[in-house]
């Protein structure tokens, strides 16, 4: 043997290395600048939350995820570049998120064309996973929620509905589309229909029409600052208890009470997950996240929580970090987590709607629904 340990060692000493810095690369792109970063950073919170217990086992024999997370700072154009970067820049095997299904109809048809598995983990507007078939979610769409969020609101009595609507936002619009065929469905009769954009701030045109017919309800689609740019001016403009506002996906968020405060009270709205939830499983996410983060979590953190798991399970069921075998494994998920047990449909959805409650603001919280 003519090779000798000067030849040996090096060799030996650089594999350990690679070994040592074996990473996966997985992407996220999220919302963390601007008026919607409530969303996107209680969703990194959770993806953060979810690698702490990952990486300290790690996949595919040890290794760990280098989880990059990319500001989108809810714009379609950075969206697009930050995917664009994690493909192109991270060779990443699989990307989470973007937070909105704006985003999400901008992004998908770019990673589902690189074949790179995306997993939305907020996105709910109809049509997502229609975009390809790398593109997965794992957020129950609005048309899952919104039927239960109305028999709710039926069952206190409501039998006239009026709808608003943010018409340049892809979830508001099909959240519309959504509450408007429920409410049909369901017999709740439809006095007004009315939008506005997600930028605006006077609502008093829309609100003083609805206002003189008197509907029992009032159906908001949009995103949470407009949600409660629409509740403050209802208030204003003399809307009280006897109207029951019933909001949408955008209002899951603790940002609803912190803007409209008090004038949140009373407003229904359906979720797949409930902060005091009686599991074992939700109830140490909820005091890790506390102790992580000082604060409670969000449906959003807790969805995002369970899409890193059901990720990085993909990527190591899959045997290697390749972006088409972890589409495969993807596919093949049968995950029990905070939202509870989880399979995907064929069509690359969540294929349980169970465990949606609806919930109701008071004081700025959100409780149980009575
Ligand atoms: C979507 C949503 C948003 C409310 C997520 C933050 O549901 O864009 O589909």
């Amino acid at each position: 043997m003519r090779f000798s340990r000067v030849v040996a060692i090096p060799f030996v000493l650089a594999s350990l290395a690679t070994a040592a810095r074996a990473e996966v690369p997985v992407g996220a792109i999220e919302i963390l600048s601007g008026p919607n970063a409530a969303y996107g950073t209680s969703i990194k919170a959770g993806l953060d939350l979810a690698l702490d217990t990952i990486n300290k086992k790690g996949i595919l024999d040890g290794q760990k995820i280098a989880l990059t997370v990319e500001d989108s700072a809810g714009n379609k154009d950075q969206a697009i570049n930050a995917a664009r970067k994690l493909v192109g820049r991270d060779k990443v095997v699989a990307v989470i998120g973007p937070t909105l299904s704006n985003e999400m109809f901008a992004v998908g048809p770019v990673t589902n064309e690189r074949r790179i598995p995306t997993v939305g983990t907020s996105t709910t507007a109809n049509g997502i996973t229609a975009i390809g078939d790398y593109i997965f979610r794992t957020s129950l769409p609005e048309s899952d929620v919104i039927p239960v969020t109305l028999k709710k609101a039926q069952a206190r009595g409501v039998k006239t509905i009026a709808l608003m609507y943010a018409n340049d936002d892809a979830f508001s619009k099909s959240g519309f589309d959504v509450m408007k065929a429920a409410a049909e469905k369901s017999g709740l009769k439809i006095v007004a229909i009315e939008s506005f954009g997600s930028k605006d701030t006077d609502f008093s045109a829309q609100l003083t029409k609805i206002k003189g017919l008197k509907p029992d309800a009032i159906g908001i689609s949009a995103l949470v600052e407009p949600v409660s740019g629409v509740l403050l001016q209802a208030r204003q403009l003399g809307f009280g208890k006897e109207t029951q506002f019933i909001g949408g996906n955008g209002s899951n968020s603790p940002k609803l009470g912190e803007i409209a405060g008090a004038a949140a009270d009373g407003l229904i709205v359906g979720s797949p997950w409930f902060i005091a939830k009686p599991d074992p499983i939700s109830e140490k996410f909820v005091s890790d996240f506390q102790a992580k983060n000082g604060k409670s979590p969000d449906q959003f953190a807790a969805q995002a929580f369970d899409a890193m798991f059901i990720v990085a399970a993909a990527i190591d069921r899959a045997g290697a970090a390749d972006s088409e075998k972890v589409r495969d494994a993807l596919l093949k998920t049968n995950y029990s987590g905070v939202m509870g047990p989880f399979t995907f449909t064929s069509g690359r959805d969540p294929a349980s709607t169970e465990g949606v409650v609806v919930l109701e603001m008071q004081g700025g919280k959100f409780g149980i629904a009575k």
